[in-house]
């Protein structure tokens, strides 16, 4: 089933722990999404406070508990470093929250595993934003591999590429193990990556083999960083397909370069996120370029344009889209697509592999 994403049921009143660039891209969302902007908790009741200020969050609450204990809240979202996640997302499904958990749902599979069983369990919404499942375009490449028009599927490749680490000084809390968990590219973006070519490709990876490099062990002060800059992936599909993924957060110039490639035996689907109003389409005969226009997509991308073609969409368009199906869920729809905490674990599982093999150099099997 489908639902319209501009006209939720009701209003769904949102609690949002944190206060960094996430949560205010989720507050917009929810904005975008008619929800009410209820509560703002933070690591501080200060930190609340301004965070409310900012977002024009109606209340701020002097902790995660007392926002939780808000019977007037429907839904969580956690938008906090890394490795508070599991426990917030935890605590909100226990005090009957539904949630909105950004990735990685937890930095182990054990944890995700479990807090997806809870919300199963429970009955409840929760999804994870793994967002550029939400441009219009992306989901033009699933439809168009679904048809099998492109044939069976032979090699994928994809890379998720930015520069915000390339200065050896820079930082951030994701740097920080104790913050942002045992994996730093893959777990932030590798995820990404992995999720969408597997939501296009209609098909998990198998196994994988991948190599990791940590450029700048020391940087702002911290020494002897263990996580990963660069991953180089090669993974198996469960159809056969085989392919490679790289993914950097020190390549000079690249500021949020997610590229997926899938090659049927008839056709090259491609899709960048930083030129999302267009598919590449490629044939023996010729290749073409696809833009955006309603008219002429499938139902679930057209569903998703909200504007008309040559009106460009972007990053937070895709963001307000996948909150908006998320309460609409809330409200008791099935929307198609929407990330959940299975999703949530099984990016832990893959995360997982990809730090096994990096260990031991050998193939790692994805839990499936
Ligand atoms: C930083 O790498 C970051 O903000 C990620 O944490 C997001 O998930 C990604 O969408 C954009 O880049």
């Amino acid at each position: 089933m489908t639902t319209d994403v501009s006209a939720p049921a009701r209003a769904v009143h949102a609690g949002i722990i944190g206060g960094g660039f996430m949560a205010a891209v989720h507050s917009r969302a929810a904005r975008a999404a008619s929800g009410a902007l209820a509560g703002s908790a933070s690591s501080s009741a200060g930190r609340a406070a301004e965070a409310a200020e900012r977002l024009g969050i109606a209340a701020a609450y002097d902790s995660a508990e007392e926002l939780l204990a808000d019977p007037g809240i429907d839904v969580i979202h956690v938008c906090t470093p890394n490795t508070t996640h599991a426990d917030y997302a935890r605590a909100a499904l226990l005090a009957g929250k539904h949630v909105i958990c950004e990735k990685p749902l937890a930095t182990n599979a054990a944890d995700a595993a479990e807090l997806a069983g809870l919300a199963a369990e429970r009955g409840l919404v929760a999804a994870v934003p793994f967002i550029y499942r939400f441009h219009p375009m992306a989901r033009e490449a699933r439809a168009r591999i679904a048809t099998g028009d492109a044939g069976p599927l032979l090699s994928v490749h994809g890379a998720y590429l930015q520069d915000w680490l390339a200065d050896p000084q820079a930082d951030d809390w994701r740097v920080d193990p104790a913050l942002g968990g045992p994996s730093r590219a893959f777990a932030d973006i590798g995820s990404h990556l992995v999720d969408l070519l597997e939501f296009v490709a209609g098909e998990r990876i198998l196994r994988l083999n991948a190599r990791t490099r940590t450029v700048y062990p020391n940087r702002a002060g911290r020494n002897a960083i263990a996580t990963e800059d660069l991953v180089a992936v090669v993974v198996e599909l469960a159809g056969g397909a085989i392919g490679t993924l790289l993914i950097s957060q020190v390549a000079p110039g690249r500021k949020n370069a997610l590229v997926i490639e899938l090659s049927g035996a008839r056709e090259t689907v491609r899709f960048e996120q930083e030129r999302p109003e267009r598919l590449w389409l490629g044939r023996v005969d010729g290749s073409r370029l696809v833009d955006r226009d309603p008219a002429r997509l499938s139902s679930e991308a057209a569903r998703l344009s909200l504007v008309p073609a040559g009106h460009p969409m972007g990053y937070q368009d895709a963001f307000n889209a996948f909150v908006a199906d998320a309460y609409a869920a809330i409200g008791g729809a099935r929307p198609d697509g929407l990330p959940d905490f299975a999703d949530g674990l099984r990016s832990a599982r893959v995360t997982e592999a990809v730090l096994a093999s990096a260990r031991s150099g050998d193939w790692a099997e994805v839990a499936a």
